[in-house]
């Protein structure tokens, strides 16, 4: 994880909570009224090898980085893993307003997209802006990054989490169906 100047502190406890070995400790790095981080574990209960197992959540001046760690990601594109994160960038307005999608296999591509809501049905036109998804296979993490410039700049943040792998029987949705982690503010 590249280390942010003038974060440094910051930057390791959360390295520390995004490894798999650490997100036992489920907290809030500090108050979700201005937290830069939280991180939220999800139970071991699909038997997929994209089971979802933690998401983290990092809100800075520059990106919204949303990393997720799951049971055993692989290369071969057999496995069919993916994964949906919505992000609610505006509370006024109801639901999320950006998803960035992702396979986790070799060979498969990224998208941020604009959305109306949950379901490929709502997602709309790809975003212009800077963001990037890269997976690791040793720790079985996704990272996620965009710009707070292709959100629009939000203040805060939250997201809902959906992944799986080939059938609907792996589908695995960060705690409930559609539910979003407390905000998390610019930090
Ligand atoms: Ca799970
Ligand atoms: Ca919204």
């Amino acid at each position: 994880m590249r280390t942010l100047p003038g974060r440094t502190g910051r930057t390791t406890t959360l390295s520390a909570l995004a490894s798999a070995t650490a997100v036992a400790a489920v907290v809030a790095l500090a108050s979700p009224a201005d937290a830069a981080a939280i991180g939220v574990r999800d139970a071991d209960d699909t038997r997929h090898g994209s089971d979802l197992r933690s998401v983290v959540v990092r809100h800075t001046d520059r990106a919204v980085v949303v990393t997720t760690t799951h049971d055993d990601l692989r290369r071969d594109p057999a496995s069919g893993s993916g994964g949906a994160v919505y992000l609610d960038t505006d509370p006024a307005d109801r639901g999320p307003e950006f998803v960035f999608v992702g396979g986790y296999f070799v060979g498969t591509d990224y998208q941020l997209v604009r959305t109306e809501g949950f379901g490929p049905d709502q997602w709309g036109e790809p975003v212009d802006g800077s963001y990037e998804m890269t997976v690791d296979y040793a720790t079985d993490q996704v990272r996620m990054r965009m710009s707070r410039a292709a959100l629009s700049r939000p203040d805060e943040v939250r997201v809902a989490v959906r992944v799986s792998g080939p059938s609907e029987s792996t589908v695995d949705w960060l705690r409930q169906p559609r539910s979003s982690t407390p905000w998390v503010a610019r930090g």
